[in-house]
């Protein structure tokens, strides 16, 4: 039988930063997916990218003092990194920048203004350059601030092309009446439907305000706007509009497909796209599944406010598997998921190293101790308990299965643990190190061990993608042969027989939880080291730009119209030059004459209460004294510096 195939897409992220963990969820979610499918036998393509135009990256790249394409390429550099260390087994990393994308995008947008679903107008609207999307007055927050991202928005009135959006209306209804696992979960799908049903208005497709993008063909001021550039992706990495579409042929016309995105972008997926699809004769048949976000305690995690958590801080300290786990656990189905650093510690305390490692680490200790690290397959069953361990395994699989095929990864990583306790309390029921004190319970003993080492077998499997390397380690120390990791070989009592390892090792090692979760904490909160403000700084050319000499007072009066101001003559070696100084609380005219002081001889001149001033004088002051910088070893006219 031809094996199915299943294409996996996460959002294409922009370029704007770093990642951070409510990115990479979504990217190590698709890769569980992936993983399953793969597990269960489908043909799997994975695909993830960068969305690289836009005027926010040329924005952002201009603040950086890079151009455009340098800003994209060193941060799609170290977005692979990221995905490298998270052990990402995507199959394509998509850019938009390139030409392969361009050149589709291109035509496509040509053929939609060809067939007139595009045509040529005015947008006038509050703009986000951040979420680079439109807002109406209504969505605004008070004093014009976007929505989404809370920055202000900057109202524009330009030419651009639209999408006929309102052409589709009708037709869309109906798909996802037809279709009502199109999109996931129910509740968004609900929002989506009553967006629809309140009318859409046509979407505006191009720019004429920045150039970071694809030009319109056959109107090249314009930039084709962003999102219907981004979801494009999808297709041209699979070759459409190329002269190689076998991918395009084999996965988007294949069996499954299945967009993964964030609740803040579900609209665009679940409107824009399918009408895009539809109108330029492109089979609309994906699904869709809009996850939750990771939030912090006290609300979003926002840069600004120095609360982001990024996985390559915790990756190296903590290990792939923790961070994996953490984050496909924490995001239910259909709501959003909560960072904190105890629940962190506590999901590898609790949920990896006392349940999971420990059984591990338990059941080999015990073979290792009582059978010499070898044990062969029962030939009966000897315990009540037996049965009810292999039910719960039973029913645990096909709870995991219903749910993966639904992408409810956190309640199928719930039903693998629901067997980790079940072989936990297994133990105790059974009590081996009793058992192993009466001789003639050996195959009884022989027997507890073998299920443990099959229900861990299972737990393997089903591990496989969630816990990358853990789930290795558990075959490696269990020594299971490759042929019973598979998802055909969940049948218990395939084993024949069993030769562990004489040197187990702590999969996961528990923590030092205070030390840990002050450590998570200070990530979090790094002690800011005030950094000079870049504005205070001026270089040598400004200083060198003021004239500064020794000018001597050769005679000084009080000021005739303000009290705080003396008049003096200072020779300040070509001339003798009059400077008005607000020191007369400090110095009488009698003691200013004779004093050797530092003159600003280039400052532009100005009448002080009738009184021309050419110069300046230079004191130290604070709130109770004044003090004039004196030179009294040089002379008139050497230079200050
Ligand atoms: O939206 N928790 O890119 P993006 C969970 N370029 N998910 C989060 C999150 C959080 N705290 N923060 C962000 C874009 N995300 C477009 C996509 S696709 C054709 C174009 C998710 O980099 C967010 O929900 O802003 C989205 O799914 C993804 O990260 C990319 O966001």
């Amino acid at each position: 039988m031809a094996q199915k195939t299943f294409y996996i897409t996460t959002p294409i992220y922009y370029p704007s930063g770093k990642l951070h963990i409510g990115n990479s969820f979504t990217t190590v979610f698709c890769d569980s997916i992936m993983r399953y499918k793969k597990l269960r036998g489908y043909d799997t393509y994975y695909l993830t990218g960068m969305d690289e135009h836009g005027q926010k990256v040329e924005t952002v790249a201009k603040e950086l003092g890079r151009s455009p394409q340098e800003h994209v390429d060193l941060i799609a550099h170290d977005t692979k990194k990221l995905w490298e260390l998270l052990d990402i087994e995507y199959d394509d990393f998509i850019r938009t920048t390139q030409p392969r994308h361009e050149k589709v995008v291109e035509e496509i947008f040509e053929q939609l203004l060809g067939q007139d679903d595009i045509y040529l107008g005015h947008y006038e609207g509050h703009y986000c350059i951040y979420d680079e999307s439109f807002f109406t007055e209504t969505q605004l927050e008070d004093g014009n601030i976007c929505p989404d991202c809370g920055r202000p928005t900057k109202l524009v009135k330009e030419e651009s092309y639209f999408l006929r959006l309102s052409k589709y209306e009708d037709w869309l209804l109906q798909f996802i009446e037809e279709n009502p696992d199109f999109i996931t979960p129910e509740t968004r799908k609900n929002e989506v439907v009553s967006f629809i049903k309140n009318g859409l208005q046509d979407l505006s497709v191009s720019r004429t305000s920045f150039d970071w993008g694809v030009n319109v063909k056959s109107n090249p001021k314009h930039v084709v706007y962003v999102w219907v550039d981004a979801l494009s992706n999808y297709i041209t990495a699979l070759g459409y509009g190329s002269k190689d579409t076998t991918l395009y042929d084999k996965y988007w016309k294949g069996d499954e497909v299945l967009h993964v995105v964030g609740k803040d972008i579900l609209r665009f997926h679940a409107i824009y796209w399918p009408i895009m699809l539809h109108a330029i004769g492109v089979p609309v048949n994906f699904k869709l599944y809009a996850h939750g976000w990771y939030l912090m305690k006290d609300g979003k995690m926002s840069k600004s406010k120095g609360k982001v958590v990024y996985p390559d801080d915790l990756v190296p300290h903590y290990g792939l598997d923790a961070m994996r786990y953490f984050l496909l656990k924490e995001i239910p189905y259909s709501g959003d998921g909560v960072f904190t650093p105890e629940d962190f510690i506590a999901r590898i305390n609790y949920d990896l190293a006392n349940d999971f490692g420990n059984l591990l680490n338990r059941t080999i200790n015990m073979i290792n101790k009582y059978f010499n690290s070898k044990l062969t397959k029962p030939e009966k069953s000897y315990f009540p308990f037996d049965e009810e361990l292999k039910d719960t395994l039973q029913a645990s699989i096909d709870s995991y299965k219903e749910d993966m095929d639904e992408w409810k990864v956190s309640s199928a990583i719930q039903h693998i643990w629901t067997t980790i306790s079940r072989s936990n309390k297994y133990i105790d029921e059974t009590m081996p190190w009793v058992l192993a004190k009466d001789h003639d319970k050996q195959a009884e003993l022989n027997s507890v061990l073998y299920n443990l080492v099959e229900a861990l077998r299972h737990i393997g499997i089903l591990l496989k993608p969630i816990l990358i390397n853990a789930s290795q380690g558990l075959f490696e120390q269990l020594n299971i042969p490759s042929t019973l990791q598979t998802w055909d070989s969940l049948d218990f009592g395939l084993l024949k027989e069993i030769h562990v390892t004489d040197k187990p090792q702590a999969l996961f090692p528990r923590l030092d939880k205070k030390k840990e979760e002050a450590f998570i904490t200070e990530l979090l909160n790094p002690v800011k080291k005030e950094e000079p403000k870049e504005e205070n700084f001026i270089t040598i050319d400004d200083f060198t730009k003021l004239e500064l000499v020794v000018g001597e007072v050769q005679s000084c009066k009080a000021h005739p119209n303000a009290d705080k101001l003396l008049v003096s003559q200072v020779d300040t070696g070509d001339r003798v030059r009059q400077i008005v100084s607000g020191v007369s609380k400090y110095y009488t005219p009698e003691e200013m004459v004779g004093k050797k002081l530092v003159v600003i001889k280039n400052l532009k001149p100005v009448t002080l209460r009738g009184e021309l001033s050419e110069g300046m004088v230079l004191a130290g002051s604070n709130k109770k004294a004044l003090q004039l910088v004196e030179l009294d070893q040089l002379k008139p006219g050497d230079k200050v510096s």
